[in-house]
């Protein structure tokens, strides 16, 4: 086992690591940024290592300081989380060059499902779905149209280096094909070095439901079901869960499986995601690999048992999976709303700051992950998730009670603004409790204006003082109307939490 792992990221999954290190019996290193010269990561590990000024692409982003940082500390591994360098081949053959491991797959896995076009034939090749489109890369707009009049309009041209909501048109007529196709590879090859694209039929109202993989170096290769993910706006996601409300038993073995073939397919070594999307009638498509622990990864820690950040660790120091797919089953239901430091109701924008009094909620079936503390200062340099608030129940409702309980008792004060009022006005809405919603839920339900009054304690107050009298006279004369006080004096009062929220 090692003796000493570095975490080459920062945030609540550089604490992430840390705690899973710890509870190996592993020391830890942090690096950090010159921002980040306090943050809640540094003081958490045994070690801490400055690898440079504020913005990333100065620290974060610096192999050689990482490696530096690395070799000063006789660190045997690196972690690096999510985003950074996780998804980066040059970086896992870098640290591997300096006869450090890196906690990661093979380079060469990273490297194929990188390329979207690669791990589209590879996909097709090996059996697994992939939506309808060109098998390869198109050369200009003439083949594009080709294959667009083959598959039929509406389409989606995609960059073969994107992913993630990069590099991606949606064209509905054919007469907007050539721009589309001229936007794509012009924006690929500026932010990617690539230009290459290609096309796939555009699957209307789709879910995005994606699998979690694991394999060892012994040639193992489990899936840990599925997570949930279609509750995102502009490919942020927002709110995940596991199960997936939408898939049924006969869909998840399914795309268990095909999930494994995947995996199979590179020669997969550690945790991984396939991410497929799925349409109304319960087809399933590949969509691409995601190479790293994913910040979702909660919701299957809680229903599965399994600590996937420690099996990491375990199997890139060479040790075998301790389970088989048959001991593995879902138990219960789990629930993750992203907390980020942004200003929900005005467009979403990051709105950092100091933070001055936070409160965790807990009690029975609630996790939080952070990345920070009161007092704290959240940076413009970095992205705006500041936690994870996870629940788990023995069922979709529980976990969902659990949650709206947990964002209840969840305060955060300061110069910053959080989403939490957002994650209660959707954890309030009647389609996300019933399950029945797609890609497109928050774009089409989101209406600051009106969902500010959903929330407004004063209406709350209202609607439940009005259910109290009603339940006391037994003849139901004092409902009041949404939005407005009871007529008789309320025996309910507005004190505690929800004045503190103000
Ligand atoms: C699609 C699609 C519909 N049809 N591909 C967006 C992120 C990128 N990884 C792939 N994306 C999509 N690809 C076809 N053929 C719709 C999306 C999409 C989406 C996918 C997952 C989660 C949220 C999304 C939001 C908008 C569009």
């Amino acid at each position: 086992m090692f003796k000493r792992i570095l975490i080459a990221n920062r945030g609540e999954i550089a604490v992430r690591v840390i705690r899973a290190c710890r509870e190996l019996g592993i020391e830890s290193v942090a690096v950090f940024s010159e921002a980040d010269r306090a943050a809640l990561h540094v003081r958490e590990a045994d070690y801490a290592v400055p690898i440079g000024p504020a913005p990333a692409a100065q620290s974060y982003l610096k192999i050689d300081h990482i490696l530096d940082a690395a070799k000063r500390t006789g660190a045997d591994a690196i972690h690096p989380g999510y985003g950074f360098f996780s998804e980066n081949a040059g970086f896992a053959r870098a640290v591997e060059g300096a006869g450090i491991v890196f906690i990661g797959p093979p380079p060469s896995a990273i490297e194929r499902m990188g390329d979207k076009v690669e791990a589209r034939k590879l996909m097709t090749a090996a059996g697994v779905p992939v939506v309808p489109g060109s098998p390869g890369t198109l050369d200009g707009e003439d083949a594009a149209r080709a294959v667009a009049s083959r598959i039929g309009f509406p389409i989606m041209v995609k960059a073969a280096a994107g992913g993630g909501g990069k590099g991606l048109r949606l064209v509905e007529h054919e007469q907007d094909l050539a721009s589309a196709v001229r936007t794509v590879a012009s924006e690929a090859k500026s932010s990617f070095g690539d230009g290459r694209f290609y096309i796939e039929k555009c699957l209307s109202r789709p879910r995005h439901i994606e699998v979690q993989i694991f394999a060892d170096r012994q040639g193992n290769t489990v899936h840990l079901f599925e997570r949930e993910c279609s509750i995102q706006r502009r490919h942020q996601k927002v709110v995940e869960e596991s199960p997936s409300p939408f898939i049924t038993p006969a869909m998840r073995a399914a795309m268990g499986e095909v999930a494994v073939k995947a995996a199979r397919a590179v020669n997969y070594v550690g945790a991984g995601t396939i991410e497929f999307l799925a349409d109304a009638e319960r087809n399933f498509y590949f969509l691409e690999m995601n190479t790293r622990i994913q910040v979702e990864h909660p919701v299957t820690e809680m229903v599965t048992g399994v600590d996937l950040v420690k099996l990491q660790i375990q199997v890139a120091a060479g040790t075998a999976l301790p389970f088989k797919q048959q001991d593995l089953a879902q138990n219960g239901w789990a629930v993750e709303c992203r907390i980020y430091a942004e200003d929900s109701a005005a467009g979403f924008v990051p709105a950092p700051g100091r933070i001055e009094t936070m409160t965790f909620p807990n009690g029975p079936g609630v996790r939080v992950d952070a990345g920070v503390y009161a007092g704290a200062e959240v940076s413009v340099f970095y992205d705006p998730m500041i936690a994870k608030l996870v629940t788990w129940g023995r069922d979709r409702a529980e976990a969902i009670a659990r949650m709206r309980r947990a964002l209840s008792e969840f305060t955060i004060t300061g110069e910053l603004s959080t989403n939490l009022d957002f994650h209660r006005w959707i954890t309030t809405q009647p389609r996300f409790l019933a399950g029945d919603f797609d890609t497109n839920f928050i774009a089409q339900e989101y209406r600051p204006e009106t969902a500010a009054k959903t929330q407004d304690p004063a209406r709350l107050a209202a609607i439940l003082a009005a259910a109290f009298v009603a339940q006391q006279d037994g003849n139901h004369t004092a409902t009041a109307a949404p939005g407005q006080r009871p007529a008789a004096a309320s025996p309910w009062k507005l004190i505690g939490r929800s004045n503190l929220l103000r």
